[in-house]
């Protein structure tokens, strides 16, 4: 029985990975890389600079520090255009359900993202205040796989590892769960979350 659930946000509670990559991708056409949704996988759960360096390896493109500042600078603000206009429709089928339900049951909530722009999609979608504590990519220095951000979001719960459970949608996050030592449950598919303790296709599985 769990006391904590840490939910990662992209591809678990909203889908903004297509947000992230339409803006990736009309930066990637502005350079002439050949980048694909498939490519895009790739990026799930990971820090925005290193889905940029993902995205130069592709084009087999050598930038300087501050080219990179740029491009990433220029890919948050494609970004915030898309994300400005989300709202609570917006919210993966049974999120918002089985987050009540486990609250209901006394199970305290995290977020674990890599996001800097977690807090404001959680707003836009209304979603903030059913989480009591919101780990991001503001407030950790190490980027998943590393185990950093789940590690800090138990502690901000006042849980052990043992006690709480992460749900996560990228192979990245997986596996910084698994190097935490906590339980993991996968979203989606087998061929991407194999190392996952549990998979379902979406929280909506797991609403009874
Ligand atoms: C999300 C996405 C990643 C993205 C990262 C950083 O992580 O899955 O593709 O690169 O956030 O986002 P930002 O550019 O907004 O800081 P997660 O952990 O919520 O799946
Ligand atoms: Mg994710």
């Amino acid at each position: 029985r769990i006391k904590g659930a840490i939910f990662d946000l992209d591809g678990v509670i909203v889908d903004t990975a297509k947000y992230h990559y339409l803006a990736w991708k009309w930066l990637a056409d502005q350079r002439g890389i050949p980048f694909t949704e498939h490519d895009n996988e790739r990026l799930k759960g990971v820090s925005r600079m290193r889905s940029l360096d993902i995205i130069l390896e592709i084009g087999g493109l050598t930038l300087s520090d501050e080219e990179k500042e740029e491009m990433a600078t220029r890919k948050n603000e494609l970004y915030l255009e898309y994300i400005r206009r989300m709202d609570e429709s917006e919210i993966l089928p049974g999120a918002k359900e089985y987050i009540l339900t486990l609250r209901d049951k006394g199970v305290r909530i995290a977020l674990g993202s890599a996001s800097k722009n977690a807090v404001f999609i959680l707003e836009r979608v209304g979603l903030s205040e059913l989480f009591d504590a919101i780990i991001d990519g503001t407030k950790v220095s190490k980027a998943k796989p590393d185990p950093e951000v789940f590690l800090v979001a138990c502690e901000s719960l006042d849980l052990s590892p043992e006690d709480c459970a992460v749900f996560e949608d990228a192979a990245a996050g997986v596996e910084a769960a698994k190097a935490a030592g906590i339980y993991v449950i996968g979203i989606g598919s087998t061929d991407v979350l194999g190392d996952a303790d549990e998979i379902v296709a979406g929280l909506h599985e797991l609403v009874s």
